[in-house]
């Protein structure tokens, strides 16, 4: 077996990183996130399932607001060149033009930190959260939001610009929309359709005009958003409903937003987990699910090729920006993450202009509605000492790192 194994070369250059954002490691944050599970964990409906208020609710997270040298250096003990991090808008700007002084520098200091390890930065500047007083004025849905969402990157660009190597404007602005104001899983649990419309318009101004502000500092800088990117395909290739519906979702999904803001774009970043199968009747997906991580969600590395094939087509530079597992046990992540990469690898070898792949997650961490349950972390977190301790697969991805290479 073993001398039938072949090595596959990664391009010289290629970032390896793992990815984290603000809100779910940080701790101790207060948004319209922290607002809502409270007032969620309180509600008939969480209090009937019986379920621990304590799970949902985000509170110290990993307390990575005060252990992130000990994060960088998991990073790096991980042989990463790279790492993907946020910035919390609520901490820069608690309330309508305030600034506070003292979060600014410590931002400073983590990317400071992250620099000194040796790690290039990729900054996501905001990943669905935000400050209280913007829910309060209505979010993405209001206007203003642009104006301000641009005030807070002016000052993240002046502040801490000399030190963020690649520049998140906005993380899945599909998913967030999707969630926020048509299905209301999320905050503010909003099912409006026009509504949903205009938030994505807004986004797109934000980032846009982002773009150019990041450009007027640093001509160089390269920024871009990261969506989430789905394998959308029909069930039956022969149906032409099916493929129809496919196209249209696909449309929606993965082609909108990216057609709006690639003009404005250095890079692509694609965060990569699902496969949908479209079948005619609600609803709608129908995944054969030969396998599934703890989420219950479908491993499809082969989707990986087909979105990067997608993708190339913009003919931009890509950085995966995140892709990962739920699997507590560690069973199923070492093999995930070589399948994976097998498919970048092929990308790659037909065209496609892939230069990164950030990992999701380094950290067991706060998965929004479902709370603590699901473990994406390539290190476990004890929820009472915040002990850090390595899964078998960091050791495995770690390889991968330092050698820039898979064996398959
Ligand atoms: C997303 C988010 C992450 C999630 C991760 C796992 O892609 O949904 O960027 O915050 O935690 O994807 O679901």
């Amino acid at each position: 077996m073993e001398s039938k194994q072949k090595k596959l070369k990664f391009p010289n250059g290629f970032l390896w990183g793992t990815a984290t954002s603000a809100y779910q490691v940080e701790g101790g944050i207060t948004n319209d996130w922290s607002e809502w599970e409270a007032k969620r964990a309180k509600s008939k409906k969480f209090k009937n399932k019986k379920l621990n208020p304590d799970d949902y609710i985000c509170g110290k997270a990993c307390d990575s607001y005060n252990r992130y040298e000990e994060d960088f250096d998991l990073a790096k003990s991980l042989n990463t060149n790279a790492v993907r991090l946020g910035i919390e808008w609520a901490r820069i700007e608690p309330k309508k033009g305030v600034w506070d002084v003292k979060e600014i520098k410590h931002y400073a200091q983590v990317l400071a930190v992250a620099k000194k390890r040796g790690l290039k930065t990729v900054v996501t500047l905001w990943h669905w959260t935000s400050p209280l007083w913007i829910a309060k004025a209505g979010g993405w849905a209001n206007k203003e939001t642009i104006t301000r969402y641009l005030r807070y990157v002016d000052l993240i660009v002046n502040e801490l610009g000399g030190n963020i190597d690649y520049w998140v404007t906005l993380n899945e602005p599909n998913l967030f929309t999707f969630f926020s104001y048509i299905t209301g899983k999320f905050p503010p649990e909003k099912h409006n359709i026009f509504k949903a419309n205009k938030v994505m318009n807004n986004l797109v101004k934000a980032h846009n005009n982002a773009y150019d502000k990041i450009h007027e500092y640093f001509p160089n800088a390269k920024a871009g958003i990261t969506g989430l990117y789905n394998y959308i395909e029909p069930a039956h290739k022969w149906n032409f409903v099916e493929l129809f519906l496919a196209k249209f979702i696909h449309k929606i999904w993965n082609k909108n937003m990216l057609d709006k803001t690639i003009k404005n774009s250095d890079f692509i970043g694609c965060n990569y987990y699902f496969h949908d199968r479209i079948v005619w009747y609600p609803p709608f997906k129908k995944n054969l699910n030969k396998l599934v991580h703890d989420k219950g969600w479908e491993i499809y590395p082969e989707g990986m090729y087909h979105i990067l094939k997608f993708l190339q087509k913009y003919k931009k530079p890509i950085y995966i920006l995140e892709n990962g597992l739920a699997d507590r046990g560690d069973k199923l992540r070492k093999q995930f993450i070589k399948d994976h990469l097998f498919y970048v690898h092929k990308a790659i070898k037909t065209g496609a202009d892939v230069r990164g792949y950030f990992h999701w997650s380094l950290l067991d961490n706060f998965e929004w509605a479902e709370g603590y349950a699901p473990k994406f972390g390539l290190f476990t977190v004890d929820r009472k000492t915040f002990e850090r301790k390595a899964r078998p697969s960091a050791k495995f991805y770690g390889e991968i790192c330092k050698t820039n290479s898979i064996n398959f």
